[in-house]
Formats: structure tokens, C-alpha cells, sequence
């Protein structure tokens, strides 16, 4: 060690002369060669108590080395794959990002269009049902509480009267509520309605084939006056709440008819 120190001493203090760095090289490999003899002396340095374990220590320490390496080689695997696995995963996972901020943006779009859609929809609808009253009302028809109504400017038999309706798709009115009762009176004329015991005598039938359950009969009615056969309801005394009569069918009579509003 002596000796390296001197050298470099000298490389530093002295001529950049040849020989000099000659002396140098010569030296370093001297340093080297010392070395050398360092390493084959290394066994000797662990004292004869340890060179007692021999070969066997030397083999054992090997295998732990080798262990070790493996493990190293092991971990060193493990992390890379995860690492891999790690990025493949996050890959997916931003690709299924996209994909879903894609279907969002197309059912948001599908959304829009069909709200549109239905608004517009909404509009044509409440148009066609417009024109739909305005065409009823030409035809004389009266909008009241979700029904459609339409009272004769003629006379004719109850019969008549109803087949009359059915032309119009309706039917003669079906009373069952005290408004309604109410409403058809104000019309203050004697109207056929669509009642009947054409079938069982004394068994009073709406035209829907409904039983009648609450009534408005006017004082002694219905009498079916004798030799008149009086299968037939109208309003008769419409000054009052209960103002129905029973008449004889053939009777001419102004008619109402009803028809239940669709939309
Ligand atoms: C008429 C006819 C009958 C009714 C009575 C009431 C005379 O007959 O309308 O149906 O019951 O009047 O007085
Ligand atoms: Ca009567």
C-alpha cells in the first residue's frame, strides 16, 4: 500500500517524463498483483478455528446464495408481472371508461331526442284532440264532467231515439251521478233517457246493461199506467231533482245521448 502511495506521490509532485509513468504502470500492476495475493490469501484470514468446517461450509453457503438469487430472481418476477398485470388492468379499465362515457353519451342524446319526441308528440295529440271538440261542438255536441252530449232538436220514439245515438257512436244517457241528473235537466225539455224494463217488466235496466241503483223518479212514478205500457224513461218534470216518468215507448220524444270522452 506503501508502495501505491509513493507512486502516486510521485506521478503528481514530479516531470510528466515517460519513464515516470512507465514506473507508474509498473507499479499499478504491482498494486494488482497484490491484490491478487490478497484474495488466494482470503481463507487463511478466517483463522483456523472456522477452516475447521471445510468444504461442507463452503457448499451450504453456496446453496443459501443460490436460495437467495432464486428469491431475488422470484420477487424480482412477481413484481414485473404484477407491474404488467397492474398496467393491462388500469388499460382496461380507461378503455372501459371510454366505452361507458360513449353509451352515457348516446342514451343522453336518445333521452333528448325522445323527450323531444314526446313533447312533440304532446303537442299533436292535444291539436288532433282540439279539432277532434271543435268538431263535436259543430255537430251540437256538449262537453260535461269527461262525456259528450248531444240533445235532439227533434222527436221521435225512444227506440229511434237510441238507434239515433248508436249512428253517432254514443248511446242515450246513462245518469248515475245527482251532477249529471242535474246537467240533463237544464236542458229543460222532455228527453228520452236510456233506461228501460223492455225486457223483465218492473226490472229497470240502463243501455249498457248496468241495473239501476240510484234513481230519480218523479212523485208515483214509475206507474206503467194501465193499457199504455210504459217500458220507457224520460225526463219529464224537469223543474225538479226527481223528475223521471215512465212513458210508453212509441211516445215522440226529444232524445239525449251520451258518449264517454276517450282521451
Ligand atoms: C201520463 C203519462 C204517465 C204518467 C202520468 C202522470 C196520464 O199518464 O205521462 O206516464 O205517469 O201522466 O200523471
Ligand atoms: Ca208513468
Amino acid at each position: 500500500m506503501n508502495e501505491r502511495l509513493d507512486v502516486f506521490a510521485e506521478g503528481a509532485g514530479q516531470s510528466h517524463n515517460h519513464s515516470k509513468w512507465t514506473t507508474e504502470l509498473k507499479s499499478s500492476e504491482n498494486i494488482y498483483e497484490n491484490e491478487e495475493e490478497i484474495h488466494t490469501l482470503e481463507p487463511n484470514r478466517t483463522g483456523p478455528a472456522l477452516s475447521g468446517a471445510g468444504d461442507g461450509k463452503k457448499g451450504s453457503r453456496r446453496a443459501a446464495a443460490a436460495f437467495l438469487g432464486l428469491l431475488f430472481v422470484l420477487l424480482l418476477t412477481g413484481l414485473i408481472t404484477l407491474a404488467f398485470l397492474n398496467n393491462k388492468g388500469h388499460s382496461e379499465w380507461k378503455k372501459e371508461m371510454v366505452l361507458s362515457q360513449t353509451r352515457s353519451n348516446n342514451l343522453s342524446k336518445e333521452l333528448f331526442q325522445l323527450q323531444k319526441r314526446f313533447e312533440d308528440m304532446t303537442k299533436e295529440r292535444n291539436d288532433l284532440q282540439r279539432k277532434l271538440q271543435d268538431h263535436h261542438v259543430q255537430l251540437g255536441w256538449v262537453f260535461y264532467s269527461g262525456s259528450l252530449y248531444y240533445i235532439s232538436s227533434l222527436k221521435k220514439s225512444w227506440q229511434q231515439s237510441r238507434d239515433d245515438c248508436l249512428q253517432r257512436g254514443a248511446d242515450l244517457v246513462i245518469i248515475n251521478s245527482k251532477e249529471e241528473q242535474e246537467f240533463a235537466r237544464r236542458f229543460r225539455k222532455l228527453v228520452w233517457i236510456g233506461l228501460t224494463d223492455n225486457k223483465t217488466e218492473g226490472t229497470w235496466k240502463w243501455v249498457d246493461g248496468t241495473p239501476l241503483t240510484t234513481s230519480y223518479w218523479a212523485q208515483n212514478e214509475p206507474n206503467g199506467v194501465q193499457h199504455r205500457d210504459e217500458d220507457c224513461a224520460e225526463i219529464k218534470i224537469y223543474d225538479l231533482e226527481n223528475s223521471w216518468n215512465d212513458e210508453s215507448c212509441s211516445l215522440q220524444r226529444f232524445w239525449m245521448c251520451e258518449k264517454k270522452k276517450t282521451w
